[in-house]
């Protein structure tokens, strides 16, 4: 599976914007508002993969939760997948506990599912696959 972003979660989207333009050197592409995650989204290329800053629109949010427990930092790993109902049955049978039975509609045009970081190694992990325009 390609690792196809990685998640931070941050408490100021526009104050680490900044910082991680700085950081790469580059502006971010893309600032989407996902409804379903209660998040605001922003996206930068980073060589063959992406950095996705995460800000919470939500205080009941996971990345709102996330920031309470453990402060700033990375949230997630996601990895690209062809066929995401192929993997979530192929993970499941081998006992990775997914967050969804069905996969939702996620942030830059993809269908996603999580693992429980509980079955990870306490890195949670997202599937995603691309979804055709
Ligand atoms: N990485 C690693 N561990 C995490 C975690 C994360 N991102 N988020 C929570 N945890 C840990 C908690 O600290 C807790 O650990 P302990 O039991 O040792 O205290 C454990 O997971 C379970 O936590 P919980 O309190 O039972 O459950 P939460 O309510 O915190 O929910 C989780 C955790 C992963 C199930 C929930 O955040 C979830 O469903 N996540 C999937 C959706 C998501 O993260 N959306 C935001 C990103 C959206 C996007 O990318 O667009």
């Amino acid at each position: 599976m390609k690792l196809e972003h990685v998640g931070i979660a941050v408490s100021h989207l526009g104050m680490s914007n900044e910082l991680f333009a700085r950081l790469l050197g580059r502006e971010n592409y893309k600032t989407e508002k996902v409804d379903s995650e209660h998040v605001i989204t922003s996206f930068f290329k980073s060589g063959a993969t992406k950095i996705e800053l995460l800000e919470s629109n939500d205080e009941d949010s996971a990345i709102a939760k996330f920031i309470k427990k453990k402060g700033e930092g990375v949230h997630h790993l996601a990895f690209n997948v062809e066929d995401i109902h192929v993997e979530m049955k192929r993970l499941s049978d081998l006992g990775f506990e997914l967050l969804n039975t069905e996969p939702k509609k996620g942030a830059d045009n993809k269908l996603i599912c999580f693992l429980h970081p509980k079955s990870t190694n306490g890195v949670l992990i997202e599937l995603c696959q691309d979804l055709k325009n």
